[in-house]
């Protein structure tokens, strides 16, 4: 069993030129801006390594961390928010094309978040990553700010979109475990 609680920060990668030169196996986590991707890998290492923020946008860069000299967790900049509003939707989506077709990426978690309906963007990185060859693990965020009747309604969505056995978060390590074998499984 990976020990998600020995990690450490490796390096901020402004493109994949940057990223670390071994073979070692990646992980990326990949959602809307905001959608919680750096709180998710704080609660999951129960360290304050990823920064979170209110702001949307707050991930610039590929941020490698080391989990138990096992393989790399990404924490990947969102979609959808304005600073990569400036520099074009279709920029990163290329960055990330690219990025997904990487050996060593053995698996993706797609965050997203249900409390509303999925935006054209989610849609379209949706159908993308279902069809990009890796494995695809889904987390939905921020189930803690729901109650009943509009957990039924992502649970619904989850069903519309075809979004399989979606783990639920509910910012707790408990709702969160089984993501770790889960992640375990894909390396
Ligand atoms: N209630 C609740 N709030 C959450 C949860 N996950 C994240 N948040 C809050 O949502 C906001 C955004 O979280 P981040 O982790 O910074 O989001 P991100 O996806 O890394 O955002 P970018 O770096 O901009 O792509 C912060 O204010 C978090 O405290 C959750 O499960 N429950
Ligand atoms: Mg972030």
């Amino acid at each position: 069993m990976i020990n998600f609680r020995k990690a450490r920060f490796v390096t901020s990668a402004p493109s994949l030129k940057e990223k670390p030169k071994d073979e070692k196996p990646a992980v990326l986590f990949i959602g809307r801006s905001n959608v919680g991707k750096s709180t998710l890998i704080n609660t999951l290492t129960g360290q304050k390594i990823a920064f979170s923020s209110k702001k949307a946008g707050k991930t610039k860069m590929l941020n490698y961390f080391d989990i138990d000299d096992r393989f790399y967790l990404v924490d990947a900049p969102g979609y959808g928010s304005t600073i990569y509003a400036n520099i074009s939707t279709i920029n990163f989506a290329k960055m990330m094309e690219s990025y997904v077709k990487e050996r060593s990426l053995k698996g993706i978690v797609l965050l997203l978040d249900l409390r509303h309906e999925l935006g054209e963007d989610d849609v379209a990185f949706l159908n993308y990553l279902k069809n990009c060859g890796k494995p695809l693990l889904y987390v939905i965020t921020k189930c803690d700010q729901m109650n009943q009747s509009s957990l039924s309604a992502a649970k619904r969505l989850a069903g519309k979109y075809g979004v399989l056995d979606p783990i639920y978060s509910f910012g707790d390590l408990k709702s969160l475990e089984p993501l770790k074998g889960r992640i375990e499984k894909c390396l």
